[in-house]
Parts: structure tokens; C-alpha cells; sequence
């Protein structure tokens, strides 16, 4: 994919301040500091297009972004972060729940996890309710530089089988070196039905079958 641009649109809380859903918009979710933040500027190679924090729990909007005017990315409140208030915790659930079941523009949905976890009751739930929402989703496991390859082997099977899925669908990444960025950008591509190389002054003449 190449990015000849990537901007941010606007912060919501609730859907009236949502923008037009005119383009594919694919949104990405997972706990707080799971690496959202970070793998979202790998993927338009950008630094600081999305904040990025140490501070785990500090999101709670929901952020949309517009890539080369073809695609828009959601940056979701993260969840499960043990140092805030249970309160504080649960308001992520409804934002999210709204979007996910009122976006009609949304062609899947981007599950973040750390490689150096297990998943959590949490992300097995967001899984769940992706399902019945019938929106597909891509699951990317982050940070992956930060284990040896016979650990992160065996780590993703330890997270495939947690979340019940087949462990050759886990998309690899790492924001630090851009490990699985292709991977993701033609999984994002096929499902916005663009294509992942060409852009449009690229593009030729139609190829004749
Ligand atoms: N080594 C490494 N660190 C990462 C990676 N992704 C995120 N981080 C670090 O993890 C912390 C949380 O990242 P952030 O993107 O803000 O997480 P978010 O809360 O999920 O948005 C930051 O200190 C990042 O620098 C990665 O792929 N590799
Ligand atoms: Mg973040």
C-alpha cells in the first residue's frame, strides 16, 4: 500500500459525531497498551499520526483517520486496563458496542493482541460479538520483536488455541520492524476491495483478459 496520505478526521464519543461513512472503514481494537496506537503509525509510516502513550487507559474516544482518500481507520477505546476504576473500565464497552452494531461502513474489524499474553476473557468476547454481528475480522498479534522465535512459536499457539481460531490465521506484526505490515495492508485491501499496489496515477489501461 502506498500512503500518499494520512490524516486525522475527528474524535467521537457517540455516533452523531461519527463522520459520513463514505469510505471503507476498518477499525482497530484491543486492550489498553496492547500496541494499537503504534501498530496503526506502522501501517501508514507515520510516527505520531495516532498518540501513543506508556500510560495505558488514556484513549476513550473513538478516532477516525483518512488514508489516500480511499479508506478511513478507527482507532477504538482500548479495554481491560486493571488500574482504573471498574467504572471507568466499563464506559469503553457501550462506545465500542454502538459502533461495531451501527457503522454500516465498517468492512472488519482489526483484533490487536500482545504476543507476550495470553487473550483475555475480554478479547474472546469482542471476538464473539464480531461473529454475530456477521463483521469479519483480521486478528494481528503485536510486538512479536519482543520475543525469540521459538517463544513466539510456541506463544502463538498458546493464543490461537485461547481464542479458538487456527493458528495460520494470527497475522504477525511488529511496529518496530514492520513485521506483517504487507500482510495486514492486502488482508485491509482485499476487504476494500482496492487494490494494495497500484494507485490511481499508477494505474494503466485495463489488463485484457
Ligand atoms: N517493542 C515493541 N514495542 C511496541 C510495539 N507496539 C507498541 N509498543 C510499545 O508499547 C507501548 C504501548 O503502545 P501504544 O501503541 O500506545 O498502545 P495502545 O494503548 O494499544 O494504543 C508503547 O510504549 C509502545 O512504544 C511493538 O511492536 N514492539
Ligand atoms: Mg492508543
Amino acid at each position: 500500500m502506498k500512503i500518499k496520505s494520512a490524516e486525522f478526521v475527528t474524535s467521537a464519543v457517540q455516533p452523531s459525531q461519527y463522520p459520513p461513512g463514505e469510505l471503507p472503514e476498518f477499525a482497530f481494537s484491543g486492550r489498553s497498551n496492547v500496541g494499537k496506537s503504534s501498530l496503526i503509525n506502522a501501517l501508514v509510516n507515520r510516527k505520531k499520526l495516532v498518540q501513543t502513550s506508556s500510560t495505558p487507559g488514556k484513549t476513550r474516544l473513538v478516532n477516525f483517520f483518512r488514508v489516500n482518500d480511499e479508506l478511513m481507520l478507527v482507532d477504538l477505546p482500548g479495554y481491560g486496563y486493571a488500574r482504573v476504576s471498574e467504572a471507568e473500565r466499563q464506559k469503553w464497552r457501550p462506545m465500542i458496542e454502538q459502533y461495531l452494531s451501527g457503522r454500516k461502513s465498517l468492512k472488519a474489524v482489526i483484533v490487536i493482541l500482545d504476543a507476550r499474553r495470553d487473550p483475555g476473557k475480554t478479547d474472546i468476547q469482542l471476538l464473539d460479538w464480531l461473529a454475530r454481528l456477521g463483521i469479519p475480522r483480521i486478528i494481528a498479534v503485536t510486538k512479536c520483536d519482543k520475543l525469540s522465535k521459538t517463544a513466539l512459536a510456541k506463544q502463538v499457539r498458546v493464543i490461537a488455541q485461547g481464542l479458538a481460531v487456527a493458528h495460520e490465521e494470527l497475522v504477525l506484526f511488529s511496529a518496530t520492524s514492520h513485521q506483517g505490515r504487507d500482510v495486514l495492508w492486502r488482508a485491509i485491501s482485499n476487504l476494500a476491495k482496492i487494490s494494495p499496489i497500484s494507485t490511481p496515477s499508477e494505474e494503466g489501461p485495463p489488463a485484457t483478459i
